[in-house]
């Protein structure tokens, strides 16, 4: 497949309701949609970084750039067969995965059209729908959040991740176990501690949670190992997991025993693989975390999500807990178990809403 043209948006939407983690509040996401034209086909990418450097040193704008300046030089006008030729073109531009992984998706998606299958089918995922959950921000009081967690309960979700930081952790996750005795419940800390602070949240090994995410720094492996040592309840690592070999360095240092996959994070869909291969054969569980995707994104993950080591609800909520507008005609929508249909048209198997990117778009170049 020759890569004709490539078209890079930057989007701007507004989500139904604000979003607060340890590293701030947001009322409405940045992301970079990536349309490429080859042989008559488009392809449709979501990259995920978002406005501010908070979750990781990406943002829309070093994507920006990266995309504009040195992937897209890189590819346009090349012949691409698998997603392994992409990773080829772009192997001389260290980091930046989320900008990667943005490219590839689009990749993955002209392949399917191409090859007239489901983004599930090319990558072997078996399961029809999977099983999803609720990441829920940080409220302004515990009853407010109590409040939420029943909202979204109502809604059907059976899984439920709280957002945590210093001072608004033990306390709000024991008010929500002592309310919801037996809901499968996790939390998030997206790198707000230290060893010396995360003393404070021993008390959440006791608090029957199926993990606790993230609670060092972004770039740690050793100190999540000795605050493991610690902790009955598995440590589960997203931002410090950022390619496959750094998921068998945190299984063999024991630095978590669980791990949380984003493509955008990890650079792409074929690393996301080796990371979901490499911890079966570990016996490490996995599960599809989120990053506040549109349609197109979302698809990429329940595609993902349907791989047999995908034992966790995935952070793959329906659509309207996100945005009223997306940019994809499809929404999705939770079943009564808890889970999500996995798409099953060809590529990602969803189609764009050309008037919504148009709304949505606050700048957009073409090579
Ligand atoms: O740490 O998992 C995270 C959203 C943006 C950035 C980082 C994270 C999140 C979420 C939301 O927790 C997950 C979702 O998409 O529902
Ligand atoms: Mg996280």
């Amino acid at each position: 497949m020759k890569l004709e043209k490539i078209t890079l948006s930057h989007l701007r939407m507004p989500l139904v309701s604000h979003f607060e983690t340890s590293f701030g509040r947001i009322f409405d996401r940045d992301s970079i949609l990536i349309t490429i034209q080859s042989e008559g086909l488009i392809g449709y990418g979501e990259c995920a970084a978002d406005r501010d450097p908070g979750y990781g040193y990406e943002t829309s704008g070093t994507a920006w750039h990266i995309l504009k300046d040195f992937i897209l030089p890189a590819i346009q006008g090349k012949e691409v067969v698998t997603p392994e030729d992409f990773r080829l073109l772009v192997g001389n531009i260290k980091g930046h995965e989320m900008a990667k992984a943005g490219v590839e998706m689009a990749i993955w998606d002209l392949i399917g059209k191409k090859e007239g299958k489901s983004l599930q089918m090319l990558l072997g995922g078996s399961k029809s729908k999977v099983d999803v959950g609720v990441s829920v921000g940080l409220q302004d009081t515990p009853e407010d959040l109590l409040r939420v967690i029943e909202n979204y309960l109502k809604d059907g979700y059976g899984r439920v991740k709280l957002k945590i930081k210093p001072g608004r952790d033990v306390g709000d996750v024991a008010a929500a176990r002592a309310a919801f005795p037996n809901l499968k419940l996790q939390v998030d800390a997206n790198s707000a501690y230290t060893l010396e602070t995360a003393k404070a949240i021993q008390p959440l090994d006791d608090l029957n949670l199926l993990l606790i995410e993230q609670p060092l720094a972004e770039d740690d492996l050793w100190d999540h190992h000795i605050l493991q040592q610690k902790f009955k309840t598995p440590l589960c690592l997203d931002e410090t997991i950022i390619s496959a070999r750094h998921t068998r360095q945190a299984i063999e240092m024991d630095a978590c025993r669980i791990v949380n996959i984003k493509a955008g994070r990890v650079g792409g869909i074929s690393e996301s693989l080796a990371i979901h291969d490499l911890c079966y054969t570990a016996d490490i569980p996995v599960w599809c975390g989120g990053m506040l995707e549109t349609g197109i994104g979302r698809a990429a993950n329940l595609a993902l999500a349907s791989l047999p080591n995908f034992k966790l609800p995935g952070d793959i909520s329906a659509t309207d807990r996100y945005y009223d507008e997306d940019i994809t005609h499809e929404r999705f929508t939770l079943n009564a178990d808890s889970t999500i249909d996995v798409p099953t048209g060809v590529g990602l198997g969803v189609t764009i809403n050309e008037s919504a990117v148009k709304n949505f778009t606050m700048h957009e170049y073409s090579l």
